[in-house]
């Protein structure tokens, strides 16, 4: 079996960025689902850090595009450090989510931790979304369909600035995939930023293995591997417990394949597990579901590959 980095379990039980609450509760749920027994069971040291502490809901309409800035601030900013300090432990965090803001502060830190390395990152975004609206084009003022704008430093100062006075990383560095809801203006904005993405389309004519030799394409021995997996890239016939559905995504077979792939480089370095809404699943399915896929992230396969 191959050999992991002991893993961090980092709960971040916030709503504040969604239109839906609910995926506050999230952490219990994947814990629940057996995460730290199967990571144990695949020879994973696992420490569970608990949940992190941050404002509530208080569930108010936005203002100047942004519902809930401050508390998004806030939960990132805690979520930012938590990270920091498990990576210089040598660990790899998993983050349980949780929406999708708080990639804003798991990707800053990890984008800090390889300068401070030497470690080229690549981030791999598994999302139905492109999560690359402004305050000016988003059609809900909710911050988790920003993050990857904010990082690459279209936002606010308080989401951009979060590590620092330059953004946490560049377009180039992302790869999305599994993508099939962009809003008009996104859009334009995606394409004028050049982030790669295949979209189902690609997926539906290259097919998965090919999505991902290209989505993997470049990377080597020196690069840490950041996986942001939205669970609503999932189709929703097989994952229902998100906030937001798009029928038309990633089938059981292509998410394990993703997954597997990921594995087969060696290389993952943390990984964010977010949107899960417990309140919408059924009898915990889709967070049993997340679970099974990180097995396979941790090299689970059918055969003796292990
Ligand atoms: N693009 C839409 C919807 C959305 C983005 N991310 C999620 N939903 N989960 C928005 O509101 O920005
Ligand atoms: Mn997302
Ligand atoms: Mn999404």
């Amino acid at each position: 079996m191959a050999t992991h980095r002991p893993v961090s379990l980092i709960g971040v039980p916030t709503d504040v960025g969604a239109g839906h609450r609910g995926a506050r509760l999230g952490p219990e749920a994947l814990r629940i689902a057996g995460l730290p027994e199967a990571l144990a069971a695949r020879g994973v040291a696992v420490r569970d850090v608990g949940n992190l502490q941050g404002p509530r809901n208080p569930w108010t309409d936005p203002v100047d595009g942004y519902r809930h800035l401050d508390e998004v601030v806030a939960w990132n900013h805690a979520l930012m450090e938590a990270t920091r300090a498990e990576l210089r432990d040598g660990r790899l965090p998993i983050m349980l989510g949780g929406d999708h803001c708080l990639g804003i502060g798991s990707i800053t830190a990890v984008a800090r931790w390889c300068r401070e390395q030497g470690k080229q990152l690549r981030v791999l975004w598994l999302d139905a979304h492109s999560d690359f609206n402004t305050s000016e084009v988003t059609p809900s003022g909710n911050i988790h369909g920003m993050p990857v704008a904010c990082l690459c430093g279209l936002g606010p100062d308080a989401l951009t600035r979060l590590g620092g006075d330059a953004p946490a990383i560049s377009p180039q560095q992302v790869r999305q995939i599994g993508i099939r809801s962009v809003d008009q203006d996104e859009k334009r904005l995606i394409k004028q930023h050049q982030v790669d993405v295949y979209d189902m389309r690609y997926i539906d004519e290259s097919g998965m293995k090919r999505t991902m030799e290209a989505a993997l394409e470049g990377i080597d021995a020196n690069t840490h591997l950041h996986v942001s997996f939205d669970v609503d890239f999932l189709d929703p016939s097989i994952a229902p417990g998100v906030g937001t559905t798009v029928p038309g995504g990633v089938n059981y077979r292509e998410a394990q394949l993703v997954m597997e792939m990921i594995a087969d480089t060696g290389l993952m370095g943390s990984l964010d597990i977010v949107e899960l809404n417990p309140l919408l699943d059924r009898r915990n399915r889709t967070a049993k579901l997340a679970v099974d896929l990180v097995e396979s992230l941790f090299g689970k396969s059918t055969l003796m590959r292990d």
